[in-house]
């Protein structure tokens, strides 16, 4: 494909299914590299939702429009140590789609890895745009594993999510690990972390979670095996009062859930991003790979 057509390139729904496809291979190139669990699913995830979760309902600075963290001092902020291996995985997929949108592109592996994990869909579509390091946010934008409900709800409601929304989002953490070098916390949170389930919630209520002795950071581990972890700001989720009911109602139904968690998480993927800029006026389902041999 020479230049000028390239630039002239109008993608359509399809050719986004064919980046999502794309995806879908590398998800499990992890198992070959011996990365992790066997998936790249939730470090790509986590990209998704850091590029995201920068958003200020106040200013409209922020968001998935511009995937400032393409660029220092961004890229390194604390809150986005490792992620360098998931914008390395990305910028193969870039060279083979080179129209696509680096916040199109992110968040597009977001929705492929959890739905290639077993989620829910979750609705997208396409219309971000690349932006400038100038457009990139200060630090402290995204939560910080050692604090409280205030901090939170100080987080979360500037992006615009409620209690119930806050508490839909962290089941998340069913999917993927801490990581010494990177966050210096350490361990999964479920049994299953590259299949998306409300384990997470179940085991919330059902472990009893004790602080960990060692010289890391304060976490907990399950009191039996002593193999799975929490975060302070995950064990809010059964301490606050407001939380608890909404994490309750999640370890009872998984379905429901599930609604929640991709209405909130389609949500999270639009934050700063103009409407005049989406490309249809209702976001996409984008079927599985298994869905689309059907
Ligand atoms: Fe998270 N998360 N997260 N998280 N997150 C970490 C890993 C993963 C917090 C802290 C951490 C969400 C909310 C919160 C994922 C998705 C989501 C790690 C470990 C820390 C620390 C990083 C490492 O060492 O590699 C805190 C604090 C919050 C909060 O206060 C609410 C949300 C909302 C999501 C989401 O996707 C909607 C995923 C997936 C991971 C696993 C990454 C991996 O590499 O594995």
């Amino acid at each position: 494909q020479s230049a000028k057509a390239a630039a002239n390139f109008v993608p359509t729904k399809e050719d986004y299914i064919k980046v999502y496809n794309r995806i879908a291979e590398i998800l499990d190139e992890a198992s070959d590299k011996g990365y992790d669990d066997g998936s790249y699913g939730p470090v790509l995830v986590r990209l998704a939702w850091h590029s995201s979760g920068t958003y200020d309902k106040e200013s409209g600075t922020g968001g998935s429009n511009y995937a400032t963290m393409r660029f220092e001092p961004e890229a390194l902020h604390g809150a986005n140590a490792g992620l360098q291996v998931a914008r390395g995985l990305m910028e193969v997929v870039k060279k083979e789609f080179p129209w696509i949108s680096y916040g199109d592109l992110w968040t597009l592996a977001g929705v492929a890895a959890l739905q290639e994990m077993g989620g829910p869909h979750i609705p997208w579509r396409a219309g971000r745009i690349d932006g400038f390091a100038t457009q990139a946010t200060p630090d402290g934008r995204l939560p910080d594993a050692t604090q409280g409900a205030d901090h939170l709800r100080n987080i979360f409601y500037r992006m615009g999510f409620n209690d119930q929304e806050i508490v839909a989002l962290s089941g998340a953490h069913a999917l993927g690990r801490c990581h010494r070098d990177r966050s210096g916390f350490d361990g999964p949170w479920t049994f299953s972390p590259i299949t998306v389930t409300n384990d997470y919630f179940k085991l919330l209520f059902d472990e009893s979670w004790v602080w960990k002795k060692w010289d890391g950071p304060k976490q907990l581990e399950d009191k039996k095996t002593k193999s799975l972890m929490m975060l302070p700001t995950d064990y809010v989720l059964v301490q606050d009062k407001s939380f608890k009911k909404y994490a309750k109602q999640y370890a009872q139904d998984q379905d429901l859930w599930f609604k929640d968690f991709s209405k909130a998480v389609a949500t999270l993927f639009e934050l700063g991003v103009p409407s005049t800029q989406w490309v249809a006026s209702e976001p996409w389902i984008i079927p599985t790979t298994d869905e689309q041999k059907e």
